[in-house]
């Protein structure tokens, strides 16, 4: 009796409990189905980090270039396609109201004129950060008209929460075109 070591009575190294195997087989399961979400969400649904390292000087937003005010909201290019514009900025984006197309592809290009930023476009493959010094630059296609919330998703100061725009989806035959075709279009136009 007193002859069985405290040693003895624990398993060989060799040997595993049920327990372990259980808990070692759930752990690798997890870990293959969070990959394979990754794998179908970026194959199937179109959701990638924006690779295109851009830069813009974001203190001189407001002064001219790509980002002022007469280029920001939709163009239509000679293809098709719609280039969507838009100013981030403590608390509201520029234009608050985006108006794209149907059935066209869209290029949709953010800078941030303060702070981090971020945001996405309810029930589409948009979703990014806009950090000030860079341009962020997504591609989406809107299937169906309608009206979607564009949040920020990124706490960005105190009127975070009231930070937020909308996105009109028309189909092309009702899409607004400015007169002289210079000025880029929004809800308001
Ligand atoms: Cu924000």
């Amino acid at each position: 009796m007193a002859e069985i070591s405290a040693a003895a009575k624990l398993p060989s190294s060799g040997d595993k409990l049920p327990s372990e195997n259980l808990w070692a087989g759930s752990m690798t399961a997890i870990a293959l189905l969070l990959v394979g979400v990754v794998i179908y969400t970026s194959a199937h649904w179109g959701f990638h980090p924006p690779s295109q390292v851009e830069t813009i000087d974001s203190t001189a937003l407001h002064t001219g270039g790509e980002f002022s005010e007469a280029n920001l909201g939709t163009v239509i290019a000679p293809d098709g396609s719609a280039l969507v514009r838009v100013v981030a900025q403590q608390y509201a984006f520029v234009p608050s109201c985006l108006v794209v197309p149907t059935g066209t592809p869209v290029t949709i290009r953010l800078a941030s004129a303060d702070a981090v930023h971020g945001f996405l476009i309810q029930g589409t493959n948009v979703n990014a950060m806009v950090v000030p010094g860079y341009v962020t630059t997504v591609h989406t296609t809107f299937k169906d008209p309608g009206e979607r919330l564009m949040p920020c998703h990124e706490y960005c100061g105190v009127g975070h929460q009231a930070m937020w725009a909308r996105v009109r989806v028309v189909e092309p035959s009702s899409f607004p075109t400015d007169a002289d075709k210079q000025k880029a279009v929004n809800c308001a136009s």
